[in-house]
């Protein structure tokens, strides 16, 4: 083969690897910004209200996990601790996804349990700005 066509070849293939190499970081960097930006949400997304339900019929982790899989089909919510033995589900939503007592009743009956007290607390966020 004649040397400049090979060194022609060559250097495409160099070109060629320095757009997979980009592309990757590219890749790379868009998912470790997700990554972050998932983690953070909760400081970085400005306020969320707690709420804390008491329930009736958890026995053993089976349950809570059943109980979580309901619960996470509400908009905004983040699960921070279900307790079958006491009995509670630790959660917080964001501002604008604040479900009504209907709505958070109807998500454990589903789930085959029973909501017996809702307590919401509206002071704390966990962002504090004003
Ligand atoms: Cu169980």
């Amino acid at each position: 083969m004649n040397p400049v066509f090979e060194e022609q070849i060559a250097i495409k293939k160099q070109k060629k690897m320095k757009k997979i190499t980009s592309i990757l970081l590219i890749l790379i960097a868009t998912l470790a910004l997700n990554a972050y930006g998932q983690t953070d949400s909760t400081r970085t997304q400005g306020k969320v209200t707690p709420v804390k339900l008491h329930i009736e019929g958890m026995a053993c982790e089976f349950c809570a996990r059943g109980l979580k899989n309901s619960l996470e089909k509400l908009d905004g919510i983040t699960i921070h601790k279900i307790d079958p033995k006491k009995g509670f589900a630790t959660l917080s939503f964001n501002q604008d996804n604040i479900p009504s007592d209907q709505t958070l009743t109807k998500t454990v009956e589903n789930a085959g349990f029973k909501l017996t007290k809702i307590q919401r607390n509206k002071e704390n966020d966990s962002g504090e700005e004003s």
